[in-house]
């Protein structure tokens, strides 16, 4: 017997969770029930049947149908498929995004219909891969488990040298480690100034980035890169245009700032006294706002702020106590002891 269309579609399925089979199952005995002229289903007669199982056969392909379109709505393409250039050359190199990694396992890049050799995971959201200068499409596909998605194409014109190669002329970077680490960066404009619409620092490089901070050319600046704990390593900024091509990466030299701070100081007001304890205790218990330097209203040092802290001011002030721990609350100096307290400390006393 000939498979008709609607077989072959469940044939296809049978792979599919079990739940699916069973369904498949059900609709497939059902179609043999009526191709049989079954005796449980006294269709009577013969010129009748023909018309009452096209009509279910419509009716079944129906809901397979929907179901079909039910799961491509689950399974769905690669979204909002975006190239950009990040690198040029003989070989230019182009970053691929979409905005549904969460969807898929994994993923599979082509340019041209041709596979790349990348397969990486899909939940990482992008993908680099070389191409040579000239207009090519670039496809992503992905997959959960045996199922493939439709395949995602943008053309792209690869260059051979970025539009932007003087975006500025000298570019600082601060470091400062408190607060988890934050970067403060600067520039000053050069030659092809106007020719860039936003830029990214990426934390980890150009090619396998940890994580890519992106900013808007009318944001204040220094901008500010909170690093959330993420050690420094390579960093690097660059700047693109409204196709996303970018400039060549610069590589931030950041120099290291170190905050200072006079222990005990919690409101930062630039001395110790009994409004640093208040300061302290509204917001441990009432919500006040939160401390200015977590390192100062550390007052022992012990790499926690609490009640304690608080004591360690008020004896100090009122009972002849020992000083708050260095650099103590008289000198604005460093942390002697390194420890992972947030917070922001300006990279000078007030
Ligand atoms: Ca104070
Ligand atoms: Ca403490």
């Amino acid at each position: 017997m000939g498979s008709s269309p609607l077989e072959m579609l469940m044939s296809r399925r049978l792979h599919r969770p079990r739940a699916e089979r069973g369904l498949a199952a059900l609709f497939k005995n059902i179609l043999m029930t009526i191709g049989s002229g079954g005796s449980n289903m006294q269709l009577g007669a013969s010129r009748v049947r023909p018309a009452i199982a096209g009509a279910v056969i419509i009716i079944l392909a129906a809901a397979v149908s929907a179901q079909e379109t039910g799961f491509s709505e689950v399974f769905e393409s690669p979204r909002d498929l975006t190239a950009c250039q990040i690198g040029y050359g003989a070989e230019g190199r182009v970053r691929l995004t979409w905005s549904n990694p969460e969807r898929f396992d994994a993923v599979a890049a082509f340019i041209d219909a041709e596979h790349v050799p990348v397969h990486i995971d899909g939940a990482w959201g992008r993908v680099v891969v070389g191409a040579a200068p000239g207009p090519h499409e670039l496809a992503v596909q992905g997959f959960v488990g045996d199922w493939t998605s439709e395949r995602a194409t943008v053309d792209f014109e690869v260059l051979e040298t970025s539009p932007i190669p003087e975006p500025v002329a000298g570019v600082t970077c601060e470091y400062i480690p408190s607060s988890a680490g934050r970067l403060l960066i600067d520039w000053t404009d050069g030659p092809d100034a106007d020719k860039w619409t936003f830029g990214e620092v990426r934390i980890g490089g150009s090619e396998n980035p940890v994580d890519i901070v992106t900013f808007s050319k009318d944001d204040p600046r220094p901008i500010q890169v909170d690093l959330e704990g993420r050690p420094l390593g390579l960093v690097e900024i660059a700047f693109a245009d409204a196709l996303c091509y970018f400039s060549d990466p610069i590589e931030l030299e950041c120099v290291q700032l170190q905050p200072t701070f006079r222990r005990g100081d919690c409101n930062r007001n630039g001395i110790v006294n009994i409004t640093d304890p208040i300061f302290l205790v509204n917001h441990l218990f009432k919500t006040g706002r939160r401390w200015l330097c977590d390192d100062a209203c550390d007052s022992d040092d012990n790499g926690v702020i609490d009640l304690s802290d608080a004591m360690v001011i008020l004896e100090y002030l009122f009972r002849s106590a020992a000083p708050p721990a260095a650099p103590g609350p008289d000198a604005c100096g460093v942390d002697p002891t390194p420890d992972a307290l947030g917070g922001f400390c300006a990279d000078i006393c007030p």
